[in-house]
């Protein structure tokens, strides 16, 4: 379902921002305020030690004529992060004082390199690509978007994992004061997230750090978060500060919550319906009609192999 395009496959000129982002009319109007520097820098705005132009070499996008990219101001203002509020609106509205200057990464367990790292050490190392992904809610409504992010599986190798880290465990931050959603129970905060190493080494796997050319919203997840484009979003968790390389598998917030409802796996499957509602359908934000959920959203190419020999009905 995906289109995957090496550096050597295409010429400098199928690289510029345009054959990136102005596939679509309605999407050259979103972007038309986007400077050019600012397209090519993510980091422009944070750290401005990143290369320019770094970015966008390896452009992997959804394939078919109706994956127009969410607008920007969709995906910007409808948001789930309970962490700043239930509410879609809530996120936007109550993060505009969150900072992230100087974040810090501590890694741990099953691993060679151990330590706390600044995000921006974590990430030099590579280049920065764009990935345009759907992103299917468990709650039935999608988007598309363009990630800006390198290859979780980059960062795992130069993590160096031993033979014991069977699982990655990510957590995002827990300081209410900064986050006052969590001055609510409504999860069992911190909020964490968690993949089987093989998920978290699938080429598709991000560790994103921007979107739509820019540095990551801090309603998307500011300044790091996890995209697992074949998972029911909420397993693509936000503003992470550890990742934990462990042998068993780890707990998992929405599954603590509710383990009949929010599996450790949640693979998009439009043939296991939430206890509560149907997923064979989804409605792709800022469409009238629902339209057919994929099985993997899509993405069964890519990650279906690794399912081979699960029930995915009773190991959902
Ligand atoms: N820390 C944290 N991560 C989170 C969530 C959250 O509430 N807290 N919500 C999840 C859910 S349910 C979804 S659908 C996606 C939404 O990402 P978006 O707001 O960028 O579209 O983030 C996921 N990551
Ligand atoms: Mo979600």
């Amino acid at each position: 379902m995906i289109n995957i395009k090496k550096v050597s496959d295409i010429s400098s000129s199928a690289i510029t921002p345009e054959s990136i982002y102005l596939r679509r009319r309605e999407f050259m109007k979103a972007s038309g305020m986007l400077g050019t520097a600012m397209l090519l820098n993510p980091w422009m705005t944070a750290a401005a030690s990143i290369p320019i132009g770094d970015y966008a070499r390896n452009v992997i996008t959804p394939k078919g004529e109706d994956e127009e990219i969410t607008p920007e101001e969709d995906a910007t203002s409808y948001n789930n992060f309970y962490e700043f509020g239930t509410d879609k609106g809530d996120p936007k509205k109550y993060s505009t004082k969150f900072t992230t200057d100087d974040w810090k990464i501590t890694v741990g367990g099953e691993c060679a390199k151990p330590g706390t790292y600044s995000l921006e050490d974590l990430i030099k190392p590579f280049a920065i690509e764009e990935r345009v992904y759907r992103l299917r809610c468990v709650e039935a409504w999608s988007m598309v978007i363009p990630w800006l992010g390198v290859p979780l599986a980059s960062i795992i190798e130069s993590l160096e994992p031993t033979s014991k880290a069977k699982y990655i465990a990510f957590t995002t931050l827990h300081d209410p004061q900064r986050m006052p959603g969590q001055k609510r129970s409504v999860l069992d905060w911190p909020y964490r997230e968690g993949l089987r190493i093989d998920e978290a080494t699938n080429p598709l796997t991000l560790l994103a750090i921007g979107m739509y050319g820019k540095t990551m919203p801090n309603q998307n997840g500011a300044p790091v978060r996890l995209v697992v484009p074949w998972k029911y979003g909420f397993k693509s968790i936000k503003s992470i500060v550890s990742i934990d390389f462990v042998e068993q598998q780890p707990l998992t917030s929405w599954n603590m919550s509710s383990a009949r409802e929010y599996g450790f796996y949640s693979n998009v499957n439009p043939t296991v319906n939430h206890p509560r509602w149907s997923q064979k359908k989804e409605r792709r934000i800022g469409d009238l009609f629902k339209r057919p959920t994929l099985m993997f959203n899509g993405y069964a190419e890519e990650v279906a192999h690794m399912y081979d020999d699960m029930d995915l009905r009773s190991n959902y």
